[in-house]
């Protein structure tokens, strides 16, 4: 077998994101795109014998990618290649398998969230050997590296037979390929009470889990079908397809509305759920109610307890800044750590790994544990399946019954899409440069209490993440973020997080969109949002 070392010059542009290297699908497949990117990874982390997990969401060119990805680390002298069969793996799948075998990481092939296709999206990133995304320092050095990239190594060899389990070799490395849901389904196994969520289903209970035609849909059938006796048809969209059946798989109300329109319908099941691109997020629906993010990640928080694997109660919860306030109520009230992150979930990893974090989550649709270093789409699923199992209540009484313990924060994310990325620059500075003289100030009836440029000194290990979201905050608890999103591929995307706060008893169950009237129109008046990008209303509202 020939190992073949080939010139290259450097690809503007290779700076991995809130959650890796994601560019549209064309550019990926273009001359030596993915390979420049692929060896900067294996010049900073080494891959002379090492062992890597490899697979991803199915999107197109997975397959073709995971072929080049083997040759490339059989050449740069990789031991072992554990790959999920088809090339597929979830991502809090391989986050399971990269610790499972005690590996050197591995390489993720998703853009998660983003539509697939061959117009579409197309993304890599890499773990680490703790299961979790590389962390800023590990990213920044790849980024450093595709700047100054002059070869790569592959070898020439055959396809991989990817769709048959078991060990092959590639020009002297063992390639191993595994059922991808098998080690992953054991571990919720463990985790949860199967036997209680099985009964609840028997008695009648019914669910409808929408995986949008991605990675998530042959775990959802082996767990809640097979193994948890869920009638045949409650997972739909389960089969994963190229492009994702032409679907955005992104789990929100806009992008999920059959499964929104199904749980608000007459005949509505019990409970609804939906997952992404990459099964790493989770939208939850009880009849008649949705469940925001936040407050999902609160409600797991206080009711983990409840299933076996943290039956021992809960360290610490972590959430991150965008993410509303109402896992923190949990955290007081259990006299537990909480902690504030940036977003993207590779700011959790320290947080787990030295036990002072069990729970995590972000306002996109991200809840995890410690059982992984990813976020885990079915995980807080079957969270919920086993909480809903032992309390034998609606989802709408559990969100009453919290909100009336802890008070409820109001919240939710207007998105701005495709703004030119110049007019989101000069918008984002602006306020930028104003956020100094704001406190005091009084606007839409409440007083500004502060104002900053959100930064994070992770506390494990010092090291410090600046700009990561500008914050207004009032002085009834009310605030408002805005950042700009790290993982499109097209302008740029204005995020705008909205929070306020309502102790109760009283005011408990209004619209969000009417609580939050002010706290909107601050925000627009002060980012001067329209002024500057011509927009007055988003594009997604969550
Ligand atoms: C978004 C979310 C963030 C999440 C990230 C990756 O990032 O806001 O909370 O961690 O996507 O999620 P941004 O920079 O676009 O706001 V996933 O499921 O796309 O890997
Ligand atoms: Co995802």
């Amino acid at each position: 077998m020939t190992i073949r070392t080939i010139a290259t010059t450097p690809i503007a542009g290779q700076k991995p994101g809130t959650s890796g290297l994601r560019k549209k699908t064309p550019v990926f497949m273009g001359h030596h795109y993915l390979e420049n990117f692929v060896q900067s990874i294996f010049d900073v982390v080494g891959a002379a014998g090492k062992t890597f997990v490899l697979g991803g969401d199915g999107r197109y060119f997975n397959d073709r990618a995971a072929q080049v990805i083997l040759r490339m680390a059989a050449a740069n002298g990789a031991a072992r290649v554990i790959v999920g069969q088809g090339a597929i793996l979830s991502t809090p799948a391989a986050s399971h398998l990269i610790r499972l075998n005690k590996t050197d990481g591995g390489i993720i092939m998703s853009a998660s969230h983003n539509p697939g296709g061959p117009e579409e999206d197309f993304g890599v990133k890499f773990n680490m050997p703790n299961g979790g995304p590389a962390p800023e320092g590990v990213t920044e050095a790849m980024y450093r590296r595709t700047t100054e990239i002059t070869a790569y190594k592959i070898v020439e060899a055959q396809d991989v037979d990817l769709g048959r389990i078991g060990r092959t070799s590639l020009a002297g490395m063992v390639v191993d390929v595994v059922d991808p849901v098998a080690d992953y389904a054991a571990l919720m196994e463990r985790l949860f009470d199967f036997d209680a969520i099985r009964a609840m289903f028997a008695g009648g209970f019914r669910m409808r889990m929408d995986s949008m035609c991605a990675v998530t849909g042959p775990y959802a059938v082996e767990i809640l079908e097979r193994r948890l006796g869920a009638p045949a048809g409650t997972c739909v969209n389960a089969t994963p397809l190229p492009d994702f059946g032409g679907m955005h798989p992104d789990p929100n109300p806009t992008w999920a509305k059959a499964l929104m329109d199904e749980m608000f319908g007459e005949d509505a099941p019990d409970f609804g759920a939906a997952s992404d691109g990459d099964g790493d997020r989770n939208m939850v629906v009880g009849r008649g109610i949705y469940v925001s993010p936040s407050d999902s990640l609160a409600v797991l928080a206080a009711n983990a307890h409840l299933a076996p694997g943290y039956a021992k109660g809960v360290k610490g919860v972590a959430r991150s800044m965008p993410t509303s306030a109402a896992a923190d109520r949990v955290a007081e009230a259990l006299g537990i750590g909480s902690y504030e992150t940036p977003t993207g979930w590779k700011f959790f990893g320290n947080l787990l790994d030295a036990g002072r974090a069990t729970i995590c989550g972000e306002e996109s649709f991200g809840t995890g544990s410690d059982h992984v270093r990813e976020k885990d789409g079915l995980w807080a699923v079957l969270l919920w399946l086993n909480i809903l199992a032992v309390r034998k209540e609606t989802v709408a009484e559990i969100l009453a019954q919290h909100w009336a313990r802890f008070g409820r924060n109001y919240y939710s994310r207007h998105d701005f899409e495709a703004i030119a990325a110049d007019k989101a620059e000069a918008m984002m500075s602006a306020l930028r440069g104003a956020l100094p003289g704001l406190k005091g100030r009084e606007v839409e009836g409440m007083t500004i209490a502060a104002a900053d440029d959100f930064a994070y000194t992770d506390p494990v290990d010092g090291s410090v993440s600046s700009k990561q979201g500008l914050r207004v905050m009032f002085e009834d608890g009310s605030r408002f973020v805005l950042r700009l999103s790290g993982t499109g591929t097209e302008g740029a995307t204005l995020r705008m997080y909205l929070e306020r706060t309502a102790p109760g008893p009283a005011g408990l169950d209004l619209d969000p969109q009417e609580a939050l009237a002010p706290v909107i129109r601050a925000a627009h008046g002060l980012a001067r949002i329209a002024d500057f990008t011509g927009r007055k209303s988003p594009d997604v509202v969550t």
